[in-house]
């Protein structure tokens, strides 16, 4: 079985997991965004992914691919699809997630950006689909993350329930592409129901980015080395990434102290 796909891409986590969860094991093929890869190009008429192919049968749409998981042995979901409520959810964060996200992915060494082209298609298309540039975006972060902290615990019903459903697939597929901004704190039992299922399924977290690693580009770091620590604290937008800054900033230290102990 080979499961196309891209490392960012929220379906295919969703699917991912299926496939964890079942103990199934699909080889992931890591694709470049708008190039099909040559042994598809008979089957498929555009790139989008997921797409699984397991024996002669290929299906490109992550609802499709996670019942067909679930068809292997007994099934573990009741139906598939997401219910209303999630889907409002996600509506409510959409724009915060990728206003948080999309900036941050070109610093994750994910395969779908490792070429120039592909970092360069990125950096030119993306910020307007969030209607901002990257640097905004980021000096944002902030703001952004606060929107989505504000509605992170409503999704505390979809992790904790005693069944597993089609929407704690959907959720943890969103709490995954949130791992990537080192400003957001979890709260406490979404973070512990989010991690246990993960970890099940096999699937890693990203490793945070922070608005001031990815602002503060190396090159402009060397020119001014012996600032390096003055200019990670500048703007505010910052976060902090060593201990001794929150003597300095000592209003914003409760928040300092969160994202180090969440990184370390
Ligand atoms: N309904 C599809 C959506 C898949 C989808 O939107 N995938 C995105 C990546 S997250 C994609 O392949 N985009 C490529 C493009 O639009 O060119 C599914 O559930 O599989």
């Amino acid at each position: 079985m080979k499961l196309y796909v891209f490392e960012t891409c929220p379906f295919c986590v969703r699917a991912r997991i299926m496939a964890g969860l079942k103990g199934l094991s699909a080889q992931l093929v890591y694709v470049t965004p708008g190039h099909i890869p040559s042994e598809l190009e008979d089957r498929i008429d555009r790139l989008t992914v997921p797409i699984l192919v397991d024996g002669e049968t290929l299906i490109q749409d992550s609802t499709d691919i996670i019942r067909h998981f679930d068809s292997y042995g007994p099934p573990l979901l009741p139906s598939y699809g997401t219910g209303p409520e999630l889907e409002e959810w996600r509506k409510s964060i959409s724009s915060a997630l990728n206003a948080l996200c999309y900036p941050r992915m070109p610093y994750l060494n994910v395969p779908e950006l490792a070429s120039s082209g592909a970092q360069g298609f990125f950096e030119n298309a993306m910020p307007k689909r969030i209607g901002m540039t990257f640097a905004d975006a980021l000096a944002q972060s902030p703001r952004l993350a606060g929107e989505v902290e504000a509605v992170l615990p409503q999704v505390a019903p979809f992790l904790t329930g005693s069944t597993l459903n089609f929407d704690t697939l959907a959720v943890l597929a969103e709490l995954r592409s949130l791992t990537m901004v080192a400003e957001l704190r979890f709260p406490e039992n979404i973070f512990r129901s989010f991690h246990s299922l993960v970890d099940r399924a096999g699937i890693s977290p990203f490793t945070p980015v922070a608005a001031c690693r990815a602002v503060l580009k190396p090159e402009r770091m060397t020119r001014f080395p012996s600032l390096e620590r003055t200019q990670y604290c500048e703007g505010r937008r910052c976060i902090v990434e060593k201990l001794d800054f929150s003597l300095a900033y000592g209003p914003v230290l409760p928040r300092m102290a969160g994202y180090l102990r969440y990184v370390l």
